[in-house]
């Protein structure tokens, strides 16, 4: 699918803040740690950008679920009332319209979606969505319906608890190989038009060109702040 052409309706604003790939609580509190400060007023961004897989797992549709992250979750659910929040769903988190009602979420079928910043175009994903295959397709549209999760809910307590056992041993963080070459296909899937596409999902805190693999909170401590209609990789201390 092609990123469409349609006049950008939203505006990234300078001083935007992108957070993407925390994968909280199981590789570090940061998220959480960065929630608190957008909370007390000690970092104020105009805008918040959740670029995906910032909860290791969170799905709606199941209560269950939404216990292993009340904190997050309650600080976000309170941020959404003052502040502007873009929420991108990710491979690790979705089905979250219900969770966070004042949070403007997309899905992964509504992914990319085009902003601008100034004059420049950009589209944003989170990331999972070129080059994967069918078996990912398939997987996908199965695990990301409430009628599944439904389904499934005499078995939750056994597959969360599984799930959660795996992906915390999970080895989130490495360098992906001939990555520019990935990202110059990436970049077929989005239109001519666009100046600018920043993703989450790999990992990689890298620019190549228009593509812009954002830091994961996780990996490089890192995030994403909107300046000179262009977007810097800040480390969190330097917030
Ligand atoms: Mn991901």
């Amino acid at each position: 699918m092609k990123a469409s052409k349609s006049t950008p309706a939203l505006h990234i604003l300078e001083g935007a803040l992108f957070v993407a790939d925390a994968h909280y609580p199981h590789h570090g509190r940061d998220f959480l740690d960065l929630l608190q400060k957008l909370e007390n007023g000690e970092i104020t961004p105009p805008q918040l950008f959740l670029m995906g897989d910032n909860f290791d797992l969170l799905f709606g549709c199941n209560q269950l679920i939404q216990t292993y992250n009340s904190e997050a979750i309650a600080l976000l659910q309170g941020l959404s009332q003052r502040l502007e929040i873009y929420c991108f769903e990710g491979n690790h988190d979705f089905l979250l319209k219900d969770i966070f009602p004042n949070i403007n979420v997309f899905s992964r079928g509504q992914q990319p979606v085009i902003f601008a910043i100034g004059s420049k175009r950009v589209g944003l994903a989170h990331g999972d969505k070129f080059q994967l295959g069918w078996r990912y397709e398939l997987y996908t549209k199965v695990v990301r319906s409430c009628m599944t999760i439904k389904l499934l809910r005499p078995l939750e307590r056994w597959i969360i608890a599984d799930q959660l056992r795996r992906l915390k041993a999970k080895d989130i963080c490495r360098t992906i190989e001939h990555f520019e070459q990935r990202t110059v296909e990436i970049l077929q899937h989005y239109d001519s038009g666009i100046d600018l596409v920043i993703e989450g999902h790999y990992h990689q805190a890298k620019k190549f060109g228009k593509y812009i693999s954002l830091p994961s909170l996780a990996c490089q401590k890192a995030v994403g702040v909107v300046r000179a209609e262009g977007i810097d990789f800040v480390p969190l201390e330097a917030l």
